[in-house]
């Protein structure tokens, strides 16, 4: 059970954000993350031999659909005194979803074939990884969402599909204090039109927002990013400062959720 999908646009930290479970799930902390597929684990490959050596992981090219890799991972852990198990059979689509999704009424058939396929039957939920939170991005992303939620209203899926709207890279100084009430804090705060949006279209119990960092802050007593941003040829990527003190923030909760959990 658990089949989620991750949208989210381009460069919102989707496919990082799949490689920081897959790697820290492996010690077991409070849960385990197996990969299961080969897939999976060319994700935890990643994760353990670019992100820990301070190097980013390759962008999401747009391919076509029944390439798109299915990424499967068994997830276990515990929560107060209850165990859970998630069986995650998660698809990261490419950015160019996302970004379409608000630019334009019309979809052309691969884009079509994409987020019919997002919206299918069996999807207990989808992850919406939103990244921006300066000034415009309210805009785009309720556009981007208003379109989403019209392509539920075709499938019948407006009412049983839950989503869970997650800003990433939460590390960052300016909404790091956000993170303890994302709904209020980050949403409410810098989205509003989205949220509004959200919470007029979708049940509140299919609703939930989330805040989460695949890289974290550097120790409980020092807030500052787990991070360095560099500027290469293909523009603006970031790393992690300091491997050896990772430490993502809230991972595995939006996946808890969208389960049932
Ligand atoms: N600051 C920060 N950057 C991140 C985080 N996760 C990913 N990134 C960076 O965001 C960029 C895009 O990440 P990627 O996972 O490729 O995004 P995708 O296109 O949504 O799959 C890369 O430079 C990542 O290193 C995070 O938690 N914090
Ligand atoms: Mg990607």
């Amino acid at each position: 059970m658990g089949n989620i999908r991750i949208i989210g646009p381009r460069s919102s930290g989707k496919t990082t954000y799949l490689s920081a479970l897959a790697s820290f799930g492996k010690k077991g902390k409070s849960f385990t993350v197996t990969p299961i597929n080969e897939e999976s684990r060319r994700l935890l490959d990643y994760a353990e031999n670019k992100l820990k050596q301070g190097e980013r992981l390759a962008g999401t090219d747009k391919i076509k659909i029944d390439e798109l890799p299915d990424y499967l991972f068994l997830i276990k852990g515990k929560k107060g005194l209850k165990k859970y198990q998630i069986d995650l059979n998660a698809k990261d689509y490419p950015g160019e979803i996302f970004d379409t999704l608000a630019q334009s009424e019309e979809l052309d058939q691969d884009l079509q074939e994409y987020t019919n396929h997002c919206l299918m039957k069996d999807v207990v939920g989808c992850l919406i990884m939103l990244t921006a939170w300066e000034k415009g991005a309210d805009r785009t992303y309720q556009k981007a969402l208003d379109h989403l939620i019209r392509l539920m209203d075709n499938q019948q899926r407006t009412k049983n599909l839950r989503l869970a709207v997650v800003m990433s890279k939460c590390e960052r100084g300016e909404i790091w204090p956000g993170r303890i009430e994302p709904e209020t804090d980050l949403f409410g705060l810098h989205l509003p039109n989205t949220k509004e949006l959200l919470q007029e279209r979708i049940p509140a119990k299919n609703l939930g927002f989330f805040a989460l960092s695949a890289f974290g802050v550097l120790g409980k007593n020092d807030p500052r990013p787990n991070r360095i941003d560099e500027v290469g040829k293909e523009g603006k990527h970031s790393v992690l400062r300091d491997p050896d003190r990772w430490q993502p923030y809230n991972l595995i909760e939006p996946l808890l959720w969208l389960s049932g959990g």
